[in-house]
Formats: structure tokens, sequence, C-alpha cells
């Protein structure tokens, strides 16, 4: 996985009544959850994203259906399919990110350590480049 980002992997419980998975903050979230927020209603040719943050840890689920998210620095990128419940994409600070290929009725959850605060997001590529490639540098 490229740095800053990981997968998490939730309790389920599964028979034949259904399933049930669970996520407990302070043992499987790596910060306390200050906003959940969804997103669902997604045309399939819609895409999102296409922004980092300067702060902001996020862990992304998906809830319904399926959903490709790409995640980049200014060094790697990956493309992760969200299709099982069970299991969530944590992005860190200063990853770009793109959301496409929503399937119909997907829905996606979002567990977010900070309130909304727009002055966090970098939405130009341009910009991101600059920061990012400071950010990384120091993390060496
Ligand atoms: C992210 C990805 C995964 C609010 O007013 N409150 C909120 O909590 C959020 C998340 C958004 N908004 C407003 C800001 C925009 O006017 O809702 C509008 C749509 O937001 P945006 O275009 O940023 O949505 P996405 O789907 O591109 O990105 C969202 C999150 O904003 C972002 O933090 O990482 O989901």
């Amino acid at each position: 996985m490229i740095q800053n980002c990981k997968m998490m992997h939730c309790k389920r419980i599964a028979g034949k009544e259904g399933a049930l998975t669970a996520i407990e903050g302070g043992i499987d979230i790596p910060f306390e959850i200050q906003r959940v927020y969804y997103i669902n209603n997604v045309p399939g040719d819609a895409e999102r994203g296409f922004h980092s943050h300067r702060k902001l840890e996020q862990i992304l689920l998906c809830l319904n259906g399926s959903i490709s998210i790409t995640v980049r620095t200014p060094y790697e990128e990956q493309v992760i399919t969200l299709r099982e419940n069970s299991e969530g994409l944590y992005i860190g600070n200063m990853v770009w990110r793109e959301m496409r290929s929503f399937t119909p009725g997907a829905v996606m959850m979002v567990l977010a350590s900070m309130h909304y605060d727009e002055s966090d997001y970098i939405r130009d590529y341009s910009e991101y480049l600059r920061e990012a490639e400071l950010y990384f540098r120091e993390q060496r």
C-alpha cells in the first residue's frame, strides 16, 4: 500500500439471519472520530474527490455496492476497489484521492478525524504536488 494509506478489516459476524459488522473507536480506528458522512446516489459515470487534505485522516467504507478509489502521492499510486463492507481504506494526510465507478446503489461512509474545514483541502493538483513533495521529503 502507498505511504499514508492502509487497509483495515472490521469484525464481521455473519449467519443465516444476515451480517453484523462492528467498528470500535479507540480500538479499530487510529484517530478520534469527529465526523461521519456518507455519499450515495452517485451516477455511474460521476467522478468525485480530486483533492488532498493537509491534516485530515479518514477511513472510507463502502457499505453497499462497490467503488474504485485511486490514491496518489507524488511518488506512488494505487487503485483500490472497495467491495466488502467490512473492509475500510485508511487515507492519511497529504494523499490525493479520486473516486469513480460507483455501482448503482453504492453507499460510501467516511469516518473523519476532524470537523469539516474547507481550508484543510488542497483541490488544485499543482498546489498539491508543491506541498506534498515538501511534506514527503520531510518524512524521509
Ligand atoms: C473526501 C472524500 C472521500 C460539507 O459541507 N461537509 C462535509 O462534511 C463534507 C465532507 C463536504 N461538505 C460539502 C463541501 C462541498 O460543497 O459538500 C460538498 C461536496 O464535497 P466534496 O466535493 O469535497 O465531495 P467529495 O465526494 O469530492 O469528497 C468527499 C470529502 O469532501 C473529502 O474530504 O476525502 O469525500
